[in-house]
C-alpha cells in the first residue's frame, strides 16, 4: 500500500559541488533524507515503470536511507530498481550501472571522502540517464521543491532483504539486488590489457592499494589479486567498514600517509595507489614520488592510446578551472581539444556525452574518461598499470620524460579548513571588489596580468555558471585561484591553488615548495588570508 506522509521542509537542503552534504544526525532529523529523495522523485521522475539504480560507499547510515529510497521507488512510480548487495556500489559502478542498463537515473548515497560514522558525514546525490551527476539545472529545481515539499510517499511494506542476490518484489517494482563488482570489473577488462598487466606483476613488479576501507576493496581485490594476480598482501584496509576503521577515507598526503611512507622506504614496492570513500579519486605513488592529480592527468591523456580501449588516440581534454595547466600541454602538442570548466564532474558531462572529450580530470584527485560519467579511482590505477606494462619504466622515469618533453607545471592546493565562515566569504568578496584594479599590480618580482572571477558557458547547452573562483595570472604564467569548497560540511574550507610553468628541464628537480615560494608568500598578501582568518599555515597541502 501507498502511504502519504505529511511533512515540513527545511531551508538547508541546497546541493553543493556534488549533492547533499552533511553531518549524520542532521540527517537523522526527521524526514530530512525522505524529504529530499522525494523531491528528486518530484522533479525527475517523468515516466512510468523505470529503473533507478541505488547503491552507496557503505557508511554509516547507508542501510537505513537505502531501505527507505527503495520503499519510496516503490511509491513514486518505478518499475525496477537495482541495488548493490548490501547497498554497496562503487560512485563509477553506479555510473555504469545506469548507462549498461538504461535506467532513469540513480541515487548514490555518499559523502566521498569525509569521514563516516555515528558523527561523521552522509550524502545524497542524484544521478541522470548518461550516469552522470545532475546538473545545475536539475539540482536547482529540487532545492526549489526542498523548500515547499508537504509530503513523501512511501510504500508502507517493508523492503526486501539487499543481501542476497536476485530479484524480489514489492508492491509492483522489481528489487533487483545485483553483485556489486562484477558489470564494473567486466568494463575495466574491456578497456585494458588485463593479459599485459597480469605479465609485468608476474615479472616480479610489486604494488600496494590502499582501499582505505571503504567501498573499492571488493572492487580491488576482485580486479587486483584474483585477476590480474597481484599477491593478496597487495590489497590493503579491504574491508568497507561503516566508519572506515575511524579513518578519513581521502587518499591524500596527509590521510593516506601510511602507504606514502610504505612506497617510500628502501623495499617498497613498485607502485602504490588509493582511493577514496566511495571509489571516485585516485592517489597514485611510484618509487620515491607521489604524482599530482594534475600531472597524472596531463601523464594519462599523453599515454592513453597505450591502452586498447583508448588505442584509437583521445578526442580532447577537460579539467577543471583550478587544475594545472599540465593536460593542456598535451592538447596543444597533440592538435586535440582543451576544455577549462568549472570544479564539479557535472560540468564534464555534456562535453563527454557530445564526443568533444574523452578524458577529464581534476586536482581533487579525480580522472577518468568516457566509460562511464564519474571519475573513476581504479580506472586511474590500471591505466597506469597499462601504461607501465605497456613502457616498462619506473614511475618517476615516466614524469620525469613527460615534464621533459611537455615541460612541468609545478603545482600545489593549501586547504584551509572549518575557517569561520563569514570570514571566508569575506575574504572572497574583498577579492572580488578588487578584481578591477588588479592587472597591472606588482608583487615582488610578480606583475599581475589577468585578474577575474571565472565564468563558464557550457558549449553544448549553453548554460552559464559564474562566481566560480578567482582567477590571479602573472605576466610568466603563474596563477593563484582562490575560491570555497562546495563539500565540506563544517564552517567553510579555503582552497588556494598556486602554479608556475618551468619549461627548463634542468629546473624539474626541484620541491614545489621551493619552486611556488614566491607565490605561496603573495597568495597570503593578495587574499590577506592570516590577516582574515587567523590560520597562519594550511590544514592541507596537496
Ligand atoms: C567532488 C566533485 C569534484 C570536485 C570535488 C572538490 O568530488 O565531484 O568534481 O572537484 O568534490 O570540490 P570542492 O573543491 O568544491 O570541495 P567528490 O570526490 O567529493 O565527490
Amino acid at each position: 500500500m501507498i502511504e502519504t506522509i505529511a511533512t515540513k521542509p527545511y531551508q538547508d537542503q541546497k546541493p553543493g559541488t556534488s549533492g547533499l552534504r552533511k553531518k549524520v544526525p542532521h540527517f537523522q532529523q526527521p524526514n530530512y533524507a525522505q524529504n529530499f529523495i522525494q523531491s528528486i522523485f518530484d522533479v525527475v521522475a517523468k515516466q512510468e515503470l523505470e529503473t533507478l539504480v541505488i547503491g552507496g560507499d557503505g557508511r554509516f547510515y547507508n542501510r537505513e536511507v537505502i531501505l527507505t529510497a527503495i520503499r519510496m521507488a516503490a511509491a513514486n512510480g518505478y518499475g525496477r530498481v537495482i541495488v548493490g548487495r548490501n547497498g554497496i556500489l562503487s560512485t563509477p559502478a553506479a555510473s555504469n550501472l545506469i548507462r549498461q542498463r538504461g535506467a532513469a537515473g540513480g541515487i548514490i548515497l555518499s559523502a566521498s571522502h569525509n569521514p563516516g560514522g555515528p558523527d561523521g558525514d552522509f550524502g545524497i546525490k542524484y544521478n541522470i540517464s548518461n550516469g552522470g551527476p545532475a546538473p545545475e539545472s536539475i539540482t536547482s529545481a529540487i532545492f526549489e521543491k526542498t523548500k515547499s515539499i508537504s509530503a513523501y510517499r512511501i510504500f508502507s511494506a517493508p523492503a526486501p532483504r539487499i543481501d542476497e542476490l536476485g530479484e524480489k518484489h514489492l508492491g509492483d517494482m522489481v528489487v533487483e539486488v545485483v553483485d556489486p563488482v562484477a558489470a564494473y570489473a567486466e568494463l575495466m577488462e574491456s578497456l585494458f590489457d588485463f593479459d599485459k598487466i597480469r605479465a609485468l606483476i608476474a615479472s616480479g613488479f610489486t604494488m600496494r592499494f590502499d582501499a582505505m576501507h571503504a567501498v573499492t576493496g571488493p572492487y580491488a581485490s576482485e580486479i587486483f589479486v584474483n585477476r590480474l594476480g597481484a599477491e593478496k598482501g597487495s590489497v590493503v584496509n579491504a574491508e568497507p567498514l561503516e566508519d572506515f576503521g575511524g579513518g578519513h577515507p581521502d587518499p591524500n598526503a596527509v590521510h593516506a600517509a601510511t602507504l606514502i611512507n610504505h612506497l617510500m622506504a628502501p623495499n617498497g614496492p613498485a607502485f602504490g595507489a588509493a582511493s577514496d570513500g566511495d571509489g571516485d579519486r585516485n592517489l597514485i605513488i611510484g618509487k620515491g614520488v607521489v604524482v599530482s592529480p594534475s600531472d597524472s592527468l596531463a601523464v594519462l591523456a599523453a599515454n592513453a592510446h597505450l591502452a586498447p580501449g583508448y588505442a584509437r588516440g583521445i578526442a580532447g581534454i577537460a579539467r577543471s578551472m583550478p587544475t594545472s595547466q599540465a593536460a593542456d600541454r598535451v592538447a596543444q602538442k597533440r592538435g586535440i581539444g582543451m576544455y577549462e570548466t568549472p570544479t564539479g564532474w557535472k560540468f564534464f558531462g555534456n562535453l563527454l556525452d557530445a564526443g568533444k572529450v574523452t578524458i577529464c580530470g581534476e586536482e581533487s584527485a579525480g580522472t577518468g574518461s568516457d566509460h562511464v560519467r564519474e571519475k573513476d579511482g581504479l580506472w586511474a590505477v590500471l591505466l597506469w598499470l597499462n601504461i607501465l606494462a605497456e613502457r616498462r619504466e619506473s614511475v618517476a622515469d615516466i614524469l620525469k620524460s613527460h615534464w621533459a618533453e611537455f615541460g612541468r607545471n609545478y603545482y600545489q592546493r593549501h586547504d584551509f579548513e572549518e575557517v569561520d565562515k563569514d570570514a571566508a566569504e569575506g575574504l572572497m568578496e574583498s577579492l572580488r571588489d578588487r578584481l578591477a584594479s588588479m592587472a597591472g599590480q606588482r608583487f615582488g618580482s610578480l606583475v599581475v596580468s589577468e585578474a577575474d572571477d571565472f565564468s563558464y558557458k557550457d558549449p553544448v547547452d549553453g548554460s552559464v555558471a559564474t562566481g566560480q573562483g578567482v582567477r590571479i595570472v602573472f605576466s610568466g604564467g603563474g596563477r593563484i585561484v582562490f575560491r570555497l569548497s562546495g563539500t565540506g560540511t563544517a564552517g567553510a574550507t579555503l582552497r588556494v591553488y598556486i602554479e608556475r610553468f618551468e619549461p627548463d628541464p634542468a629546473k624539474h628537480d626541484l620541491v614545489p615548495e621551493e619552486a611556488l615560494a614566491e607565490l605561496i608568500e603573495t597568495a597570503d598578501v593578495i587574499g590577506e588570508i592570516k590577516k582574515r582568518t587567523g590560520r597562519t599555515a594550511p590544514d592541507v597541502v596537496t
